[in-house]
């Protein structure tokens, strides 16, 4: 029998463990590991699924030159070469690393050595940028370390959990389930703080739809009311918090609740509820994600947010904190590394008595002595031909980046770019000089910290594939190669590991509350065996702060004026995340049942916008900002508020050919931490009008191109689908279809073509289009894939007595659709979630699904209310 291997998803901030079992092959199954304290062995929709992507296709298996397969030798030789001749010339600012929350944490610490220790340059920045570089700025200003004062354990303990920018059901669903499960254990309450009616809203206690961007309002007049009501903490302030001068005085001015519901555009009445509701419970988390820090204000956000908790001492005890939630699976080991371009190593910055003894502890003659250029600026560097040389390790900043037009741009100027990835194709890629084959999830080896400071290791469950290397190596060989043979001379992460413990240790006689100290001398056993530990504790439970006073700041911040809408660009944008889908889609891509649940890129438009745009759901939609524009299919939601849109941020060239969210934002930053404001781009959305639109689905998973002005992609079992929409004659599209018997059938009065080809009696590939009529349901069809002996009734897309259409894919578990959901809420009465579970099963295994499956409830029963009346 095969002993299952204790490790870390691939995934989110929340760092679930997960209990891996070795089938032999490629395969493997996946359970959540009960003994991890994340997560108690469950495991959200993206967990589960983690076994359907570990597969080989599309990956990156050997280095490559151009379109050449090279040696290792060979690609990491001209590498090194590249960087040295480059920093020869022009100096060592001339180059860049551009990184990833997605590398363990040895792979990061070895590459920010290199950097500013040995190349002598601070020109190493990380996605992190886009992701939590203000709450990192935020906690600096507020604590002097970046340092995040709660644990998940805060969320059993809390009174109220008030979820700020975050749609913590899709993007972090285990720690929402948490949520959920002290809500239903002590009455827990929970309000959400979001533009968007999210399912994250669903069932709590208050939704505060507020107008994007007036986040710092709310949270100033929360601190006005509190102070009025005599509710701040008059001890904690006096020995814990200082505050500048005028701060009060600010604060009392001018953020009286009509004020501050005019900024928010909320009724008074619901402000009120929140503001009566936070004074009423002592114990309060205020969990953040991207609607704060992904603005031109995200600091300050942050702030405003400590601020309250500060003042209000809920802040160091249990089940109160301001909890910022990180999204990337080591956004946070990367931190403690110091991957960002404004740190320098182990929560040090670049004052000089760091950089000397960084320098000492590195044995480093060259360490950087200031900053390095951040995310927007350092593309921006590349496009103006500053930087010569860039090396991007896991991460596709040519579909992440705002305007990411421009960056394509900048890449294909470059001289000299490397991109270390697991897969052969990304839309960085293609314009990569250099192509580095990276171990994946589930062949790496390593530490991951999550969002509350758990670190975690992950573990090899399957050996390397073709040449496919870790990213640690891949770095130290290239760094040897350089010239700095002894710096890099670690055999086996477990000798990062501890040079990464001993810097947090170095000289650090207490202010900095991250050390290590611990860990720096453990033998290659304990550090294959680690249990996962949290670092820090509980670090502010006696009201000391790691500032030179040992007290925390009250940083003054004021609500941004809000700009209205532009003649050009009427309405406002604002991007983020499917349930399913993560990021790039270069491995939740691979899932067949993943793809279910969203299987297209959707705009969602409020109704009243819909019909002023003429446009009905299900149109293709154009949306464009003064950066570049792309398509999307509408989606009517009254869960938008007018005048603003949403798209998700998944889509690439490989999987669309519209559908690209990164082209739109605008490169526009934060201040204080240089994090895009991706939250909110002035936009123009039109209809456009498409004379047929249809599927198509091929057997295997080779990508094909499809010639039409729409078509996405995504995996089903043993193919893919790909839904389009054009004009012009719809018969080019079957050069798609791969050769073989063809069968086919035409309905000239609706325009309707279906051509099916079958090969060895097995479905190869079918396309249907139609002009007027209606399109079969997919479901049967793709179903054909896996079928001997199929004929030319396969044009019939449906088989015999075939069953209703089961609607979009709610349940991905148990492939379970709207309308089989509906149909049982009617047919049997249900009237929760578990009675659905109990009687058809969905929601039963992950149970990402049911906030979903509560929302379903109430649209059924509403409508089955109006239908009475
Ligand atoms: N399924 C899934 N999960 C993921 C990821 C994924 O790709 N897919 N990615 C991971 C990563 S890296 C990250 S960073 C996290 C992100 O996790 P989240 O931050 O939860 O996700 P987003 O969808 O980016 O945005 C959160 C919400 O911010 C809201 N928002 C927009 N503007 C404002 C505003 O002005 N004020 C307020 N209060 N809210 C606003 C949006 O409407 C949106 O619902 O998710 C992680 N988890
Ligand atoms: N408009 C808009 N844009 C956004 C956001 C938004 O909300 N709105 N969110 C931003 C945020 S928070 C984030 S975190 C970014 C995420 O954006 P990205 O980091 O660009 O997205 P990923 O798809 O996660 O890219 C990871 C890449 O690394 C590869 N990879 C996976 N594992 C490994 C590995 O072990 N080693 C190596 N070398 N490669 C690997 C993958 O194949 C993939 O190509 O997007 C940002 N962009
Ligand atoms: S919540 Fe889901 S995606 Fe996040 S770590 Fe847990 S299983 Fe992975
Ligand atoms: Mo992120």
């Amino acid at each position: 029998m095969t002993i299952p291997i204790r490790t870390t998803c691939a995934y989110c901030g929340v760092g679930c463990g997960i209990s891996a079992t070795p089938m032999g092959g490629r395969a493997v199954t996946i359970a959540g590991d009960a003994a991890h304290p994340a997560n108690s062995g469950k495991l959200c929709s993206k967990g589960t699924h983690l076994g359907e992507t570990v597969g080989l296709e599309g990956r990156l298996l050997h280095p490559m030159i151009g379109d050449k397969r090279a040696s290792w030798d060979k690609a990491l030789d001209l590498v090194a070469k590249r960087f040295r001749e480059t920093i020869a010339k022009h100096g060592p600012d001339s180059v860049a690393f551009y990184v990833s929350g997605q590398l363990l944490t040895e792979d990061y610490y070895v590459a920010n050595k290199l950097m500013k220790g040995f190349i002598g340059s601070a020109n190493i920045d990380t996605n992190s940028r886009l992701c939590m570089s203000s709450a990192v700025a935020g906690h600096n200003r507020a604590f002097g370390e970046d340092v995040v004062p709660a644990s998940y354990d805060d969320l059993d303990e809390a009174d109220l959990i008030v979820l700020v920018g975050s749609n913590t059901a899709w993007c972090h669903p285990i720690v929402y389930q948490r949520i959920q499960a002290a809500r239903a254990a002590r009455g827990t309450k929970l309000v959400v703080v979001d533009p968007r009616r999210t399912e994250s809203c669903e069932g709590a206690d208050l939704h505060l739809a507020l107008k994007p961007g007036s986040d710092v309002a709310l949270m100033n007049g929360l601190l006005a009311w509190m102070d009025q009501a005599g509710l701040l903490d008059g001890d904690f302030l006096r020995d814990s918090v200082a505050a500048p001068d005028g701060f009060w005085e600010a604060i009392r001015a001018g953020h009286d609740l009509w004020t501050t519901a005019k900024a928010c555009d909320l009724p008074p009445t619901e402000l009120q509820q929140f503001y009566e509701m936070f004074a009423a419970n002592p114990r309060t988390v205020t969990l953040f994600s991207q609607g704060i820090n992904q603005s031109i204000r995200g600091t300050d956000q942050v702030n405003a947010i400590i601020n309250v908790h500060l003042a209000t001492g809920r802040i160091g005890k249990p089940g109160a904190a301001p909890f910022s939630i990180t999204g990337q699976p080591n956004a946070m080991g990367g931190r403690e590394v110091g991957g960002l371009a404004t740190t320098l190593a182990a929560h040090m910055d670049f004052a000089p008595d760091n950089v000397a003894r960084v320098g000492r502890f590195w044995a480093a003659p060259n360490v950087a002595t200031k900053p390095g250029l951040k995310a927007v600026d350092l593309f921006r560097a590349i496009d103006e031909g500053r930087i010569k040389a860039l090396w991007v390790m896991a991460t596709n900043p040519a579909v992440s980046m705002p305007d990411a037009g421009r960056v394509r741009e900048a890449l294909e100027a470059c001289p000299f770019v490397v991109v270390s990835d697991v897969m052969a194709t990304t839309d960085t890629a293609v314009h990569a000089h250099v192509r580095l084959p990276a171990a994946a999830w589930g062949e790496k080896d390593g530490t991951v910290t999550n969002s509350d400071r758990t670190i975690s290791r992950q573990r090899a469950l399957l050996p390397l594939p073709g040449e496919a290397k870790p990213d640690w190596w891949i770095v130290t060989q290239v760094a040897r190669r350089m010239g700095w043979r002894n710096a890099f001379a670690y055999d086996r992460p477990a000798d990062i590991w501890r040079e990464h413990a001993r810097l947090t240790a170095y000289q650090n006689d207490g202010v900095r509350l991250l050390n290590l100290r611990a860990q720096a001398t453990i033998g290659n056993e304990v550090y294959a065996a680690m249990e996962p530990f949290r670092w820090g504790g509980a670090p502010f439970a006696y009201g000391r702060f790691p500032t030179n006073d040992g007290k925390a700041r009250l940083v003054p911040v004021t609500q941004m004026a809000l700009q209205g809408p532009l003649r050009d660009w009427p309405m406002t944008l604002n991007t983020g995340r499917y349930r399913d889908q993560w990021h790039t889609m270069t491995r939740t891509g691979l899932s067949p049942k993943l793809a279910r649940h969203r299987e297209e890129p959707l705009v969602e438009i409020h109704p009243q916008d819909a019909v002023a745009l003429g446009i009905a759901d299900g149109d293709l939609a154009r949306v464009s900002t003064a950066q570049g524009e792309s398509l999307f299919r509408a989606r009517i939601s009254d869960g938008q508020r007018p005048g603003e849109v949403f798209t998700p941020i998944h889509w690439t060239d490989q999987q669309s050919s519209g559908g690209r969210t990164g082209l739109l934002p605008r490169p526009l930053v934060d201040p204080h931490s240089g994090q895009p404001g991706f939250k909110s781009t002035p936009v123009r959305v039109e209809r456009i009008a498409t004379e047929w639109k249809g599927f198509l689905i091929l057997r295997g998973a080779e990508p094909v191109r499809v010639p039409c002005l729409w078509a996405t992609r995504v995996t089903v079992p043993g193919g893919a689908l790909y839904e389009v929409a054009g004009n012009g004659d719809p018969a080019r599209l079957e050069a798609c279809l791969p050769k073989g018997e063809r069968v086919e059938a035409i309905d000239t009065t609706r325009g309707t073509r279906r051509v099916a080809i079958i090969r060895e009696g097995k479905l190869a590939g079918v396309l249907i289009v139609t002009r007027s009529g209606q399109l079969p349901t997919r479901d049967w069809l793709i179903g054909q894939l896996a079928v001997e002996g199929v004929g030319a009734s396969v044009l019939a897309a449906r088989g015999p007595g075939s069953q209703p259409d089961k609607g979009a894919v709610v349940c991905v578990c148990f492939d379970i659709g709207l309308n089989q959901i509906v149909a049982a809420i009617r047919d049997q009465r249900l009237v929760d979630v578990p009675a659905i579970g109990a009687a058809i099963g969905a929601g039963t295994n992950c149970g990402s699904c049911r906030p979903a499956l509560a929302n379903i409830l109430v649209q059924t029963s509403q409508e089955t209310l109006h239908a009475a009346e």
